[in-house]
């Protein structure tokens, strides 16, 4: 009985989610080899003044702790998990933006990158987690260090994360550029992109999901990579 569907679990269940008690993993291309002495983590864009930090400067950060539910925009749901890591607002304290910046641009390993409000990352429970369940993170869930947005669908959690940029205008990440919702709420199933360009890109939400992973495919090829996903 591992898996459950939204009628049992009420308003904790986010519409047409099912609940799995395992971790799938998910991902365009493949998981990156990454060496903690050449780590860094960049914050650019619309700040007063860049900063680089090593790995060692991110862990010395004030640790942060909260247990959170992830939601799939492929239907999975997790609850209870358990991370540890640094708040978005800790790492905010560091340094000033300027007051355009209202948008972040998450990058990460391989040329991910993902939008979001800079409003959202200074939500409870925002955090750049290195360890999950009382253990280190995996290397195919995001180890060292992946970011963590328990509010909106997880493809916002980016994987192997390396630095935000801030910036004035939102601007789509990578499954956003591909079709996903350039929000994403969970709640209110922006499971796809709804603006007008959009629509027509599949009639039904199985058909649009189908055309985003058939562009996603070519674009990594186009790269020279292959998808697990
Ligand atoms: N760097 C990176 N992060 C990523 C992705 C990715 O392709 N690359 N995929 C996202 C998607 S679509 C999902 S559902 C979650 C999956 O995280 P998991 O494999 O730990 O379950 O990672 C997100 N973060
Ligand atoms: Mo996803």
């Amino acid at each position: 009985m591992s898996e459950r569907t939204s009628r049992e679990w009420g308003d904790r269940l986010p519409p047409g989610q099912i609940l799995t008690e395992k971790w799938p993993v998910l991902h365009a291309g493949t998981v990156p080899h990454v060496d903690l002495d050449t780590w860094d983590f960049r914050i650019f864009g619309l700040v007063e003044e860049e900063r680089v930090l090593t790995w060692p400067e991110f862990l010395a950060l004030p640790k942060y702790e909260y247990t959170s539910d992830i939601h799939c925009v492929t239907t999975w749901s997790r609850f209870d998990n358990h991370w540890e890591g640094v708040s978005f607002r800790d790492v905010m304290n560091l340094f000033r933006v300027r007051p355009e910046a209202k948008y972040v641009l998450v990058h990460a390993e391989q040329g991910y990158t993902t939008n979001l409000p800079l409003e959202d990352l200074l939500q409870d429970g925002v955090m750049f987690a290195y360890r999950h369940d009382g253990r280190d993170l995996t290397p195919e869930h995001g180890w060292p260090l992946r970011l963590v947005v328990p509010h909106l669908y997880f493809w916002k959690s980016a994987k192997w994360v390396r630095g935000i940029e801030f910036l004035a205008e939102d601007r789509p990440g990578f499954w956003e550029q591909y079709g996903y919702h350039l929000y994403g709420d969970p709640w209110q199933e922006q499971r796809y992109r709804d603006d007008p360009e959009w629509l027509g890109a599949g009639r039904t939400t199985d058909d649009y999901y189908r055309t985003i992973r058939s562009r996603v495919r070519r674009a990594m090829q186009e790269r020279g990579t292959t998808t697990d996903r």
